[in-house]
């Protein structure tokens, strides 16, 4: 099969893409910058998932994506709007005209941003509470994932991302954390689940400290290897400046001012 991998060189790209490398599978890995080092089974792409054009010719002879790029953060609301959402639908209807069948795409945990912390995990159907205009692009993101499912029938899968980096930072990411590892099976799990439809699922590991529900990305084959909690002793969890929301300070970043 080939895999089509946007954003295939940003901080999520480099750490899923040789964790998602197989024998069996080509991996398309489409950036604006070059993606460094292309091994054997992967083929580079430059180019911008907004142009149609491009992902019309990144699509050819491809069975699934995942659309991992755009921005990462608050930006001015054209930005966003053109990058994050617009490209969202460029990548969703670039699918469907290949017949591509199946788009994970990469929501965050700032779709909810406003959620409080509560005593249990939240759960992936929550209802949007965006932190920015960043956020927003993400909720708009899982409800074009929505549309092009209920539509067109495609199979699509929005993972809303806590925090994916190499390891957790501070108190917040203690119950956000998905570790590389984590985060690289439960797209493999999204890619080969038998008809998934439409799922909108929390992609964190099994944090003890969990703020965000396991349940809809075990529904679909998902076990987390990892846990945040053994960062723990070299993180000061006695003081945090965060306010009490999922978003953490996302929730207080000036609203469209680029960071
Ligand atoms: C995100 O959605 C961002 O893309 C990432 O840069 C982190 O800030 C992460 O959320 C987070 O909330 O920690």
């Amino acid at each position: 099969m080939r895999l089509l991998i946007t954003g295939a060189a940003g901080s999520i790209g480099a750490l899923v893409r040789p964790r998602l490398a197989r024998p069996d599978r080509v991996l398309r890995l489409l950036d604006l910058r070059p993606v460094p080092d292309p091994a054997a089974g992967e083929e580079t792409v430059i180019g911008s998932f907004t142009d149609p054009a491009t992902m019309a010719a990144a699509c050819v002879e491809v069975d699934a994506i995942v659309h991992l790029g755009g921005i990462s953060r608050e930006d001015t609301w054209e930005r966003v709007l053109a990058v994050n959402i617009d490209g969202a639908r460029t990548v969703l209807e670039a699918a469907r005209r290949a017949g591509v069948s199946r788009v994970v795409l990469a929501s965050s945990n700032h779709a909810v941003g406003f959620a409080p912390v509560g005593p249990e995990p939240i759960a992936a159907e929550a209802l949007p509470r965006p932190d920015t205009y960043y956020g927003v692009s993400k909720a708009a993101t899982e409800a074009l994932g929505a549309l092009y499912h209920h539509r067109f029938g495609m199979d699509v899968l929005c993972v809303r991302i806590g925090h994916c980096a190499e390891r957790p930072s501070n108190l917040r990411d203690l119950s956000l954390w998905l570790s590389p590892d984590d985060c690289a099976h439960l797209l493999d799990t999204c890619l080969t689940v038998k008809d998934p439809g439409y799922r909108l699922i929390w992609g964190v590991s099994a944090n003890t400290r969990a703020a965000a529900s396991l349940r809809e990305a075990r529904a679909i084959g998902y076990r987390s290897a990892d846990n945040a909690e053994r960062f723990a002793p070299d993180i000061d969890t006695a003081s945090s400046n965060m306010p009490p929301f999922i978003g953490g300070l996302f929730c207080e970043t000036p609203l469209g001012v680029p960071n």
